[in-house]
């Protein structure tokens, strides 16, 4: 049975390229996966294993079939395997991100990566008196701390280095665990090895390991990665964009990013600024050329430079639809293999630029760092020398875009508070704004799209809790025009009233999915402040419409953090009633933080509010 657009998205501009897409006979993500239902019921609860070859295994949730394995893992066994090699799988995504940026860090410090230096010095001098690297030389012991920065790695001993800056108790209560991580790819690999037949058969035994990885990701890879590129390509602050499908030109080359990191769209979008290729673009009959985003590498160049936002990931095939797209140029992660054939159907060049992703129907155009601007250049002048072939009788774009503001970096909201977080703490106190509640995480064709997002996000203002986001959930709050400072209007007297005094929008816009380490660092800073661990604040996060395996690791480090965490889909968990019941509620006891599952946005947002409610009250704060 054909799908009702009106249905699949709360985003008009979204349901209006379904339609499109529909009518051009054009398969997009939620059909295949109407074509994939009943999805596998094994699958869906992680009661299937195949992580040798006596198997596939799988065990009858009846009760009625096997109970084990054929080497004799049961439900609880499999389900927890399956959990923690997730979690490896997006610790080793944010790792390889992370990696990626520090070589390029690296051959610059070295004077090699010639079309990149170093924009923010302070962060230098900073984190190299972190790691105890002497500020000497021409470029204040970048070198150096690019070397350290590495072997945090491969560390096989002692503690990944960020994670020092945890409170204090909180570190204690990792340490009691054993689950302080010691090199990031030494608990990845430990990962793999646990889950190997006949290793570690203790769901307990294993989900911690799982927590270890999740905080080798949170307190290093991604931490390491936001880190990393501030430096690069400069500390984001406040400014303002737009997004939404919208932002696509009819009468400009329009060149979209998409994918996660900002090492070559930072180069493109210098590129496409060059007045050799805006006059390219004129002479073939473009006004210009314009820039637009997609998924975490959008988020990147919007924060850094205002560049607009096409949409978040269920868009990306919808953006190839509009007609309007010379170039998709992407890098790695979340990236539907599926844009090589839609490209095709149009004039679009989809153009793949990592040495570790290929597509199919992609044209290679690989980035190596010591070639960026150029290689960039020839990105540009390709999209720009495609214009021509654009069939204008096939261009839809819908209008919808809104107007947003970005770029909330620790330092910018430090910056907006006056230099000190004694304002936002004050407020908190005061119970101004009731608590902080950080919304991050992707978009599933299994729930509407957008809807868990803004709809969770729009009850949490409206109950005084600030949000603080990330991710497509970033670029579905500021397509709602929740980013904008007069979505205050929308937010509860207290906060509305905070927002208002700052000229500050209710809802945070902090960045990339590595950039949920911004986030821990606001809980470290505050919980230090307030002299208790981050699980003691009135704080949870939540990603309602979460799909990616690196949400899982995210969803891992968070809640080891100390941060109650509410997903919108469910994990492959339920399986398992062990393992269902140490995440819900045993995890609780060990790192004062749970997860919860709630699909609906309104009782998501009922958990969250009653949880920050019941921090605010130990804390002895007014309710
Ligand atoms: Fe089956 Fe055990 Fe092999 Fe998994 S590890 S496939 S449960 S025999
Ligand atoms: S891009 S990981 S779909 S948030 Fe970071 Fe969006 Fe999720 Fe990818």
């Amino acid at each position: 049975m054909a799908n009702k657009p009106a249905t699949e998205s709360t985003d008009p501009a979204t349901t209006k390229m379904l339609l499109e897409a529909r009518r051009a006979g054009l398969e997009t993500a939620w059909d295949r996966f109407n074509k994939q239902q009943p999805q596998c019921g094994f699958g869906q609860l992680g009661i299937c294993c195949r992580n040798c070859n006596m198997g596939p295994c799988r065990i009858d949730p009846f009760g009625e079939g096997p109970e084990k394995g054929v080497c004799g893992a049961t439900a609880d066994i499999i389900v927890a395997r399956n959990l923690l090699r997730m979690i490896a799988a997006g610790a080793a995504a944010h790792a390889d991100h992370a990696r990626d940026a520090v070589i390029v860090f690296k051959e610059a410090s070295e004077g090699r990566a010639r079309s990149y230096q170093i924009k923010d010095d302070t962060k230098l001098k900073a984190l190299a008196a972190e790691y105890n690297i002497p500020s000497r030389g021409e470029r204040g012991g970048a070198a150096d701390l690019a070397n350290a920065l590495l072997s945090d790695f491969g560390r096989q001993q002692g503690s990944v280095t960020f994670t020092r800056r945890a409170p204090e108790k909180r570190q204690k209560i990792w340490e009691r665990l054993g689950i302080i991580p010691r090199g990031i790819d030494r608990e990845i690999v430990e990962c793999m090895h646990r889950t190997n037949m006949g290793v570690d058969n203790d769901p307990l035994h294993i989900l911690l390991q799982g927590l270890r990885t999740g905080l080798a990701d949170g307190w290093g890879a991604s931490m390491i990665a936001t880190d990393v590129q501030d430096m690069l390509f400069g500390t984001p602050s406040p400014k303002r964009s737009e997004a939404n499908l919208g932002v696509l030109r009819e009468d400009e080359v329009n060149i979209i990013v998409h994918g996660h990191e900002p090492i070559l769209s930072e180069m493109i979008v210098e590129a496409a600024s060059d007045p050799e290729m805006i006059r390219l673009a004129e002479k073939l009959g473009a006004k210009g050329i314009n820039v637009a985003g997609i998924c975490c590498t959008g988020n990147e160049v919007l924060m850094r430079h205002g560049i607009p936002a096409a949409g978040n990931f269920l868009q990306q095939e919808l953006a190839v639809i509009t007609g309007a797209v010379e170039a998709m140029v992407v890098d790695v992660q979340c990236v539907m293999p599926s844009l090589g054939g839609l490209a095709a159907c149009y004039h679009t060049k989809f153009i793949s630029t990592s040495p570790k992703a290929e597509f199919p129907g992609a044209i290679r155009m690989e980035f190596s760092e010591d070639r960026a601007a150029e290689i960039a250049r020839e990105i540009v002048r390709t999209a720009v020398e495609n214009y021509r072939n654009r069939d204008m009788s096939r261009v839809v774009i819908p209008r919808e875009k809104s107007e947003c503001m970005v770029g909330f970096s620790v330092e910018a909201i430090l910056n907006a508070l006056g230099g000190s977080p004694q304002p936002l703490i004050d407020a908190v106190v005061n119970g101004s704004i009731k608590g902080i509640a950080a919304v991050v995480g992707c978009n599933n064709p299994k729930v509407q799209h957008d809807h868990g997002h803004i709809n969770l996000v729009r009850e949490l203002i409206r109950n005084s809790i600030l949000v603080v986001t990330t991710g497509c959930n970033a670029i579905a709050c500021a397509k709602a025009g929740l980013l904008r400072p007069d979505a205050a209007r929308e937010a509860g007297d207290g906060l509305r009233g905070v927002c208002e005094s700052l000229g500050i929008p209710p809802v945070l816009h902090m960045g990339s999915c590595v950039d949920i380490s911004r986030i821990l660092v606001v809980a470290a800073a505050i919980a230090n402040r307030l002299g208790v661990d981050i699980s003691d604040l009135p704080v949870a996060g939540a990603a309602p419409e979460w799909m990616s395996e690196k949400a899982v690791s995210i969803g891992a480090y968070v809640v080891a953090s100390g941060v109650y965490t509410v997903l919108g889909t469910v994990p492959p968990v339920l399986g398992s009633p062990v393992v269902t019941k140490i995440l819900t509620k045993d995890i609780g006891d060990a790192v004062g933080a749970t997860f919860a599952v709630e699909p609906d946005p309104s009782k998501a947002a009922r958990l969250i509010i009653e949880h920050i409610e019941g921090k605010r009250k130990a804390l002895g704060l007014k309710v």
